[in-house]
């Protein structure tokens, strides 16, 4: 399904909305389609030629989801649920961005979707109340809200590397990845990044291309991803009992309750104290489990002291797997388990036992500049004919912060947040910016959540809060200094003297991962139950912590 979506516009008088969305997303889509069933006028802004925004974007070979299909997706519409069939447990690129479309078709949405129009000014009028949204096209359009549906990992990374722009070969950005792939046969590659992207995209492209050249800046911690086909008749077991499925998800600490990385992480603790196991339970621990069995302890996560001895354990697990020993000495991670996103993966270490594979660590030489051939690093010049970027994001605040929104007395977003760290209510709201609405801001469950679900719920929040103050004359809802502060303290006050903010943990959680952002947690961990019950509690409190005008 590739129709087109909504025409331009020429008259200024049809370019007022009820509310406009940026982005086409799962997040925009869904709030296309609630905000219209409400009766208001939508407006969405969409960058890409389609829908699916980082669904879309990250269409690089290997690009998988780690929650299981059947609960990363809508849970609004019974009838989505059952006419869409599903192939695959965890669900891969090319499918999501066909249910999106298959979505996009279903509920007529491509008629208020505005494509190829990339926001880049947003700003408030007090007098009236009004957002003026501005594209790179000179387009702008007017609206009393606006839906910020852009996205948490969208704001691609610039790596930042001396001479890129002299290299004579091809660069790849997996989160930029040509719409008709890339033919690696028969080229020297070099992948930068081993995140969640790289180390899916590695395995891939090393049964490509002639050579790969892995970059390597930190050693990832990795699992094997339970990825596999649906069995016959599985599937049609699982929608028929759909119900029971969405309820389970709404208890569930991270709201999915069945395969997921998350499960695979949360299974830890299965095995007793390894400060307490003997040499040889440990070793029998990793020759059965593999990598698992250095980490599945119960004072791994909870003990600084049994961490460290996971890591070495991790480290004997890999070298199990990987037959060249400087090679696993190169993969074992310096940092502690637990502090980053679990990563899952397929086939990742036994990718390195191919010939045609190289691990370039680069703490023993950090990458120097990039050639018109190759890349220098501290440990010699590699010629390469590609290079693939899977440097990540600017984390939850990139996306907006590359649009100019200013808010009340012209104060700009971006400033707020190098000041101030990234700071908004219930990841919703941030002071001094009315009716515009975040989803998945910081201080929200988002990435420790099943993405979907949080958004979803979110989504339901926001149209009902557009419902009252429409439906109460109102002009205006704010988020308060003092509440947001509140907030923002109370959800880094559940991470204080956990493993998630220790100093050798640079992440995106933590914005460390962004040259000269404010290094803070922003991400709420005290789950998706616990948060809709603060969020409900605000709705019936009369939205407290907002001021409504
Ligand atoms: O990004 P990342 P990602 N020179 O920031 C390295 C979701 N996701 O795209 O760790 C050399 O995690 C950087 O090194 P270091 C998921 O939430 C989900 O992989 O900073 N290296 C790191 O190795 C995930 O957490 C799925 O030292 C440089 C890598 O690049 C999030 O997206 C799949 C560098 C970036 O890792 C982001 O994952 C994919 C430089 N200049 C993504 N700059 C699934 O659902 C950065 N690096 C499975």
């Amino acid at each position: 399904g590739t129709r087109a979506g909504a025409a331009r516009l020429t008259d200024a008088a049809d370019r007022h909305y009820d509310a406009i969305v940026v982005g086409a997303g799962f997040a925009g889509l869904y709030a296309l389609h609630r905000l219209r069933a409400d009766g208001l006028r939508v407006r969405v802004l969409e960058a890409a030629d389609s829908v699916g925004g980082t669904w879309l974007f990250n269409r690089y070979p290997g690009a998988r989801c780690d929650i299981e299909s059947i609960e990363y997706s809508y849970s609004f519409s019974p009838e989505l649920q059952q006419e869409w069939n599903w192939s695959e447990v965890l669900p891969g690129q090319p499918e999501i961005e066909a249910y999106l479309n298959f979505v996009a078709d279903r509920l007529d949405l491509r008629r208020d979707i505005q494509f190829d129009t990339r926001v880049v000014e947003m700003s408030f009028d007090e007098a009236d109340s009004t957002w003026t949204v501005r594209t790179e096209a000179g387009e702008s359009f007017t609206a009393p809200f606006v839906v910020a549906a852009t996205g948490i990992l969208s704001a691609p990374l610039d790596p930042g590397i001396p001479g890129l722009d002299t290299f004579g070969g091809t660069v790849l950005f997996s989160s930029q990845y040509p719409r008709e792939g890339f033919d690696l046969a028969g080229r020297r590659v070099a992948v930068i990044g081993t995140g969640s992207t790289g180390v899916q995209i590695i395995p891939v492209v090393a049964e490509q291309a002639e050579h790969l050249y892995v970059l390597q800046r930190s050693a990832a911690y990795t699992l094997p991803s339970p990825a596999r086909p649906y069995e016959p008749g599985e599937l049609d077991e699982l929608k028929a009992n759909y119900d029971d499925i969405r309820a389970a998800q709404l208890v569930a600490h991270v709201g999915a309750a069945r395969t997921s990385a998350f499960s695979v992480f949360m299974n830890m603790g299965g095995f007793p104290p390894l400060k307490t196991a003997t040499r040889e339970e440990q070793l029998r621990a990793i020759e059965e489990n593999g990598v698992r069995g250095a980490l599945y302890w119960s004072d791994v996560l909870s003990d600084p002291e049994a961490g460290e001895l996971a890591t070495a354990l991790y480290g004997e697990a890999v070298a199990l797997i990987v037959r060249d020993p400087r090679t696993a000495a190169g993969l074992t991670p310096t940092y502690p388990f637990g502090c980053k996103r679990p990563i899952i993966d397929v086939g990742y270490y036994e990718t390195f036992n191919r010939d045609n594979v190289t691990l370039v660590d680069l703490r023993q030489g950090a990458i120097e500049e990039i050639t018109p051939t190759g890349i220098r690093t501290g440990q010699g010049h590699h010629e390469v004919d590609v290079i693939l970027f899977a440097t990540g994001f600017d984390a939850l605040t990139g996306a907006l912060t590359r649009i100019d929104v200013r808010g009340r007395g012209g104060v700009v977003l971006g400033d707020v947040w190098r000041d101030e760290g990234p700071v908004a209510y219930l990841g919703l709201g941030v002071a001094g910016f009315p009716n515009l609405f975040l989803i998945q801001g910081p201080g929200s469950p988002s990435a420790a959540s099943n993405y979907l679900a949080t958004m979803e719920y979110q989504i339901r929040w926001i149209a009902d809060c557009v419902a009252h103050l429409r439906g109460g004359g109102h002009q205006t809802i704010e988020t308060l200094p003092e509440a947001q502060s509140e907030w923002i303290d109370g959800v880094q006050a559940l991470v204080a003297g956990s493993v998630l903010l220790h100093p050798k943990c640079d992440s995106w959680y933590n914005g460390a991962n962004v040259p000269g952002k404010k290094r803070m947690y922003t991400t709420y961990v005290a789950g998706v139950p616990e948060f809709h019950k603060q969020c409900d509690q605000v709705v019936a409190a009369g939205y407290s912590g907002f001021k409504i005008s």
